[in-house]
């Protein structure tokens, strides 16, 4: 920064000895009120499809085959001149077509070949050629050329082995309206270049420089455009000429034809800006000296700054803002997560119906002691707990229910299945059989006689036989008795 500080003041020092300058404004034109109401250009002559409006010439349209010129009325009367002429080419396509000339001729060009101009001019062609006609991916390009008036155009090669002298610049579709500047000093041609992406009227850039060139005098001034397959809108905004006036530097003693600076004369400059800067460091020490607490760290890049850094500051602050509004986010959510966990726990805190009823506690006084009150998981073991004895409870009341059972089981199989507990019903009807038995004896033994003759045999009754058949009875009854306790047995199962 600090170098490109002193080169601009050593420069200064420098354009201050150069020539003077002066507006031409007959051969010039600009904005706001470019066009007078009768549509014509003060100065100026336009043609083609050439279109002027208050701001601006439109040299051609965005359309296809066009092509359109503007030139100065009146001849050029000083030998010595820089013109700026500030410019848009715009056009929709990524590759746009022809490109625009800037002329120095020697008569008016009239309607043609060459960027919408005629061809075998004889002048300075300045030409920004938009369409790539050789395909040697060079272009857009900026091209100066000098014609006696016998040369054709070279358009198939984009001229280039006709140039004096050129650069490749885009110069479609810019954020600003680019501009050329074009000096013609002591038969020297100097062209500067401004790419449009700012609006500082000092980012020039040097394209070329060419030497030694003899332009005819009283020439002419003239913007031409064209378009060919593809198209641009070729708008000139402003034609600005000044003459340059040689006598000054002619002045001091030899070699004042040519203009230039002499060795002498370069370390003359180099030794007192030598001498300033020293003297400008010596006042700094000095004052730092006198100052010590003011902050010593004096860089021009504080007070400077280029697009980049501007853009990245915006973007900075912008970030910072933003990181400033999550930042301020986030403590409000914490506030609300605050509350709500408050709320939660003045809500849990409140007895409800089921934990009032089960925990006793009073029902009237929401605000009442915490301590009288239940917690909630108190409730819910006191629940649980319950449950547990409830199921409990059951299950005992179900094992005690399959030992009574059991014990019934038990019981009437006891019952029943004992071998020496008869019943005493059992006993009566035996008794009673047996008792019947007896009688029935008796009674056949004590009636022997009474029936004679007829009477069977005593053999048809002998004791023997009354045994046996009194044996086979028994038997039978035994059995009875039997089967039918093993049939209620298997009944009381199934119940
Ligand atoms: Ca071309
Ligand atoms: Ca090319």
């Amino acid at each position: 920064m600090k170098l490109i500080l002193v080169l601009s003041l050593f420069l200064s020092v420098v354009c201050a000895q150069g020539p003077k300058r002066r507006f031409e404004y007959k051969y010039s034109f600009k904005g706001p009120h470019l066009m007078q109401k009768d549509g014509l250009v003060p100065f100026w002559t336009y043609g083609g499809n050439a279109l002027p409006s208050d701001d601006k010439v439109r040299i051609t349209p965005s359309l296809r085959s066009r092509k359109g010129y503007i030139w100065g009325k009146h001849p050029v009367e000083f030998d010595n001149w820089i013109i700026e002429v500030t410019f848009k080419v715009t056009g929709r396509g990524r590759v746009g077509a022809d490109g625009l000339a800037i002329w120095y001729a020697e008569t008016p060009g009239v309607e043609g070949p060459v960027y919408g101009s005629q061809d075998k001019w004889v002048g300075l062609g300045v030409f920004f050629d938009s369409f790539d006609n050789d395909n040697q991916r060079n272009n857009p390009y900026i091209l100066a050329m000098y014609n006696d008036g016998t040369k054709v155009y070279d358009h198939a090669n984009d001229g280039l082995l006709q140039q004096l002298g050129g650069c490749m610049r885009d110069f479609r579709n810019k954020p600003y309206a680019v501009r050329a500047k074009i000096e013609y000093y002591q038969n020297t041609i100097t062209v500067y270049f401004h790419n449009g992406m700012s609006n500082n009227e000092y980012s020039y850039e040097l394209c070329m420089r060419a030497e030694n060139v003899v332009l005819p005098k009283k020439g002419y001034f003239g913007v031409s455009a064209a378009t060919g397959g593809l198209a641009d809108d070729h708008d000139v905004l402003k034609f600005l000429t000044h003459s340059l006036d040689a006598e000054k530097s002619q002045l001091p003693e030899g070699d004042a034809g040519t203009g230039h600076i002499t060795d002498e004369e370069v370390d003359k400059f180099n030794k007192e800006f030598n001498e300033y800067y020293e003297k400008l460091q010596k006042q700094k020490e000095e004052y730092r000296e006198k100052h010590p607490d003011i902050k010593d760290d004096y860089d021009e890049d504080d007070f400077f700054e280029d697009e980049y850094t501007r853009d990245l500051k915006v973007i900075f602050e912008g970030q910072t803002s933003i990181f400033k509004s999550i930042r301020n986010l986030e403590r409000k959510l914490d506030e609300i997560v605050g509350r709500q966990e408050r709320t939660i726990s003045a809500i849990s805190s409140i007895p409800g119906g089921g934990t009032g009823a089960s925990g006793g506690a009073p029902s009237g006084g929401s605000s009442g002691g915490t301590g009288s009150v239940m917690a909630r998981h108190e409730v819910d073991t006191l629940l649980n707990t319950q449950n547990e004895i409830t199921r409990k409870v059951r299950e005992l009341t179900g094992v005690i229910g399959e030992v009574q059972q059991k014990t019934a089981v038990i019981y009437t199989r006891g019952d029943s299945g004992g071998g020496g507990n008869a019943p005493g019903y059992l006993d009566h009807e035996i008794k009673d059989t047996l008792k019947q038995l007896n009688d029935d004896v008796r009674k056949m033994s004590s009636r022997p006689q009474a029936i004679s003759g007829g009477c069977p045999e005593p053999t048809c009754l002998t004791p023997i036989t009354f045994i046996v058949f009194a044996i086979i009875q028994t038997a039978i009854f035994l059995f009875y008795f039997m089967y039918r306790s093993s049939q209620e047995a298997a009944a009381k199962k199934f119940y």
